[in-house]
């Protein structure tokens, strides 16, 4: 037993949790299933390894250039605050949990086992379950797993630590193959049959909003990729020229509140260098980094359609992979990005202000990446279902969510007296209602959550039988008959 529990320690340090190495693998044994010599599996494997770990060079680059400018604001002001950001909240688990329930999280490795064998039994019977996609991107899953820990503990403080990985890996593992399940028909319609879903912290959020943006879509809407700025507005139909100078403003605004003594005291600048170049610099690397993002997209998309065909036409017929949803950049308009990040923005600015208006006792700072990737994401979808209006107003709504949902959540379970909180949009608004359910219904609290998540797929299939295995299996017929 211990050997298994080695190999599998190994499996899932290595290459579960490294999505990079997961899609490679998974490329790898796709193209062997679809009979491609193995010099040809081997190269699928590299090209879809390169082409993920770009785009985490472009996310990463994002996230830890991006990140400490906003937390910056906290520490330049002395603000008693909790950051809502994935990064932050999986601190605070690592920090409060032993305080608080007198727990450690060792066995986090374990869960994801039991969560992610779970996933792929639920998508083997996809017949009786409905369900056709797995998540595989695993450093979200390891954030979600602390998160989710914290709160089953909270709901559930005197349950044995095997009792309530059991419990975990039920609903989480069932979260994840429904959550993906649902962004299937969005994002093969927004990738025109990429063969993935997404598999991140706003996958209810995704679907909710591109169902508002349909209904918002009207005769004349506009998708932003339609839109053309005449005259000297005419540089901002060119996204590289759009972002950076939005950016800069953005971004520039909050520089200028921090101020460059701080900066430099932080080590962010140095104190040789000319302000106004700094400020210029690090805007514009936010171009920089989105445009490796996509590079990375474009070459390791194409590497995954191909080869999962393998994969579905075998081991899991009629699945597809869960992936990050900065994936999802390098389709429909690259502007939406852009546009949905300073919606989002400007939701959670006016979210935390009225916090702090109604002198609420928990103050949020807002954290780089669900502003950013929950937000774009968002507007990715919606513009492509609803158009601009869509893509403007459901990341502002979606950032009023992330921090009232998260300041609310977090101050109530006590996670925010730690400083932080996921604050991706499932994770303000979807868990939230799951702690509320089984913090009042104890165990008829889970079996509710277990029984509404088991029965969206069947709905989700009872809304289009026909079609519903089709769009994944060969979306070119699918579009056909949907357009009949
Ligand atoms: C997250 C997280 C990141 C980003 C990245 C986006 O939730 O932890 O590092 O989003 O996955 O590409």
């Amino acid at each position: 037993m211990e050997f298994i529990m080695s190999i599998w320690k190994y499996f899932a340090e290595n290459i579960l949790t490294q999505p990079a190495y997961f899609i490679g693998l998974i490329v790898f044994i796709g193209y062997l299933l679809l009979k491609k010599p193995i010099y040809d599996a081997f190269a699928g494997f590299i090209k879809a390894t390169v082409g993920y770990l770009i785009l985490s060079v472009g996310s990463g680059g994002l996230v830890s250039n991006f990140r400490p400018i906003l937390v910056g604001l906290k520490d330049r002001f002395n603000l008693d605050a909790m950051v809502i950001d994935p990064y932050f909240g999986q601190n605070a688990v690592t920090a409060g949990i032993e305080e608080v329930f007198g727990r450690t999280f060792s066995q986090v490795m374990l869960l994801l086992l039991i969560a992610f064998v779970f996933n792929l039994v639920l998508v083997r019977f996809k017949k009786v379950t409905k369900l056709r996609s797995v998540f595989t991107t695993g450093h979200v899953q390891m954030q979600q797993a602390s998160t989710a820990f914290w709160l089953m503990l909270f709901c559930f403080p005197n349950l044995a630590d095997t009792h309530i990985l059991i419990l975990m890996g039920l609903i989480l593992g069932l979260y994840w193959a429904v959550g993906t399940n649902l962004t299937v028909e969005i994002t093969q319609d927004l990738t025109d049959g990429g063969g993935f879903a997404v598999a991140h912290q706003q996958m209810f959020g995704l679907f909710t909003f591109s169902k508002l943006a349909e209904k918002l879509r009207g005769k004349n809407s506009k998708r932003l990729e339609d839109m053309k700025f005449p005259g000297f507005l005419s540089i901002f139909n060119e996204n590289m020229v759009a972002t950076s100078v939005l950016m800069t403003v953005f971004f520039g605004a909050i520089l200028l509140v921090l101020g460059k003594d701080y900066l430099i005291a932080k080590e962010f600048m140095k104190p040789n260098k000319d302000f106004f170049f700094y400020i210029l610099n690090t805007s514009l690397n936010f171009a920089v980094y989105l445009a490796i993002l996509q590079l990375g997209v474009r070459t390791f998309v194409t590497e995954l359609t191909v080869s999962f065909q393998g994969i579905s036409n075998s081991l899991l017929p009629g699945a597809v992979p869960g992936i990050d949803c900065a994936a999802t950049y390098g389709f429909g308009s690259p502007n939406a990005v852009t546009v949905g990040f300073l919606f989002g923005a400007l939701g959670q600015f006016i979210a935390i202000m009225t916090l702090i208006l109604l002198k609420s006792p928990t103050l949020v700072i807002a954290g780089f990446v669900p502003v950013f990737f929950d937000n774009a994401t968002i507007a990715v979808f919606a513009n492509n279902k609803g158009g601009i209006k869509a893509a403007m107003l459901f990341p502002f709504i979606s950032g009023l969510c992330q921090v009232f949902g998260s300041a609310l959540i977090a101050s109530w379970v006590g996670m925010a007296a730690y400083g932080g909180y996921l604050g991706m949009w499932d994770w303000a608004v979807v868990w939230p209602i799951f702690t509320v359910v089984m913090k009042y219904l104890s165990y008829i609290g889970v079996a509710v959550i277990v029984i509404v998540l088991i029965v969206i797929p069947q709905l989700q299939y009872r809304a289009n039988k026909e079609n519903y295995f089709l769009v994944t299996e060969d979306y070119e017929a699918y579009k056909e008959k949907m357009n009949k």
